[in-house]
């Protein structure tokens, strides 16, 4: 089911087995937080506020000469995340704009030379390690601020022709980038003990693209996997032909129509989601999902093989907006109750058919099917070609039995088959966002 592509080009050896094996705890989370936190918090308005608005160097200054989260408390942070059932979480430690949330030697613009003058990042580790959380570094490839990284032809700027690029770029060196990232990100994976997952952001291959020879990926992926031999890294550096080049693919504020496949394989995945549109933090958005679409974003990558990582963008005080607060907590509110359908979970097989508005989802290991209701039906739940599969049913949440019935009625009669089922549902739904069915299976 979770069988792995491979290629020639090796940058790591491993077989398909010990790949799956390094994974299965991360394939078995399901679900992880993913924080967006930086000077742009500040800002409060998107964290490309500095390319949107074109804001000068000497401007985007005084986010970091006043930056001071005093109400930052990690440990409350990682409680959150727990209680909504997330098992792993990725912050950034650099974002595009090239501000580090950690501790450096290779340059000042990190957030010991702020007023608030601690590590962010080192404080972070260890309050998430504390509630047994899997620990993840989102670091920027691209870098807004490093003297030496060739301005970007891709992204708002303000030159307009090959010439005004040419003019800004001629002083600036590519290959000094190269290196401090790689020092970099060899002092992330080397000061804060194991990490569990490396998400670095990102490749625009093509004619005024960053790729793999920009970054140095090979060598950086090298370094990443000898410091760290357990880590998971996702797919944007551009080496999707490596072996040992990424992980998994990581589809971002869209839906997934079907398993992502490379070379006709099923491949790990993550869908990157965020309550409202922006990564960082943006007072004056208004755009936030509700309970329960946040809830089908989470099962609906389960009922297709992948993960959910969704977004919280602190502010700039250190706090989470009330309404990710919100989010969070009515999302534990059904995980309480209904992550037994989450965890350890994938597709179903495909013999079983997801009746009408509903969500498939199965592990393997208890040979459980869960069936989410994402539209609560009538009571005479009809599941085709269930007959000779299914044991037992009951509702997840209170563990009540549901009666197995014939589908009924003289008139309906000849046009079902002998494997249909009817579920005898109650016929007021239940006092849960989503009623999730488990189904034992023969
Ligand atoms: C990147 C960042 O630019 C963004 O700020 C955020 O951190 C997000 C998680 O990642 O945005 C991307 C990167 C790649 C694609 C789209 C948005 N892509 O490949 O479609």
């Amino acid at each position: 089911l979770n069988q792995l592509a491979f290629s020639q080009k090796k940058i790591w050896n491993e077989t398909p087995e010990q790949k799956v094996e390094r994974m299965k705890w991360w394939t078995d989370a399901r679900f992880g937080m993913f924080i967006h936190w930086g000077l742009y918090a500040q800002a409060a308005r998107h964290e490309w506020v500095k390319k949107r608005e074109r804001i000068s160097d000497e401007d985007y200054q005084k986010y970091f000469e006043i930056f001071n989260p005093d109400l930052f408390d990690p440990s409350e942070w990682a409680k959150k995340a727990k209680a909504a059932g997330m098992k792993y979480a990725v912050i950034t430690t650099k974002h595009h704009e090239g501000f580090n949330m950690f501790a450096s030697d290779y340059t000042d613009y990190n957030v010991m030379n702020t007023p608030y003058g601690r590590d962010i990042i080192k404080q972070w580790v260890d309050a998430f390690r504390a509630e047994g959380l899997g620990i993840g570094f989102y670091y920027s490839l691209i870098d807004w601020h490093h003297p030496e990284y060739t301005i970007d032809r891709v992204h708002p700027q303000s030159a307009s022709s090959k010439e005004e690029y040419d003019e800004l770029n001629k002083d600036r060196d590519m290959s000094i980038y190269r290196e401090y990232l790689k020092n970099q990100v060899r002092e992330i994976l080397t000061n804060y003990g194991q990490i569990d997952i490396l998400w670095l952001d990102y490749s625009f291959p093509g004619e005024f693209g960053k790729g793999r020879d920009d970054w140095g990926s090979i060598d950086l992926m090298k370094m990443v996997r000898e410091l760290q031999p357990g880590i998971i890294v996702n797919d944007r550096a551009d080496l999707k032909d490596y072996q040992g080049g990424w992980d998994f693919t990581t589809p971002e504020q869209f839906k997934v129509d079907k398993w992502p496949e490379e070379n006709g394989v099923r491949i790990p995945w993550e869908t990157c989601q965020t309550f409202s549109g922006s990564w960082g933090y943006y007072r004056d958005e208004h755009t936030w999902k509700d309970n329960k679409q946040l809830l089908v974003l989470l099962i609906e990558s389960v009922s297709k093989g992948g993960n959910l990582l969704l977004n919280v963008g602190p502010t700039a005080r250190g706090t989470f907006d009330e309404r990710a607060d919100k989010a969070l907590v009515e999302m534990g509110e059904w995980m309480k109750y209904n992550s037994r359908s989450i965890y350890n979970c994938t597709q179903a097989p495909d013999e079983f058919e997801a009746p009408d508005n509903t969500l498939l989802t199965y592990n393997p290991e208890t040979n459980r099917l869960y069936v989410h209701l994402l539209d609560y039906p009538l009571q005479n739940f009809l599941m085709r070609g269930y007959g000779d599969k299914v044991k037992y049913a009951q509702f997840l949440h209170d563990a009540s039995e549901i009666k197995i019935g014939k589908p009924y009625g003289h008139w309906i009669e000849q046009k079902h088959a002998e494997n249909d089922i009817n579920l005898l549902l109650p016929v007021n739904k239940p006092n849960v966002e989503i009623p999730v069915i488990e189904l034992f299976l023969k």
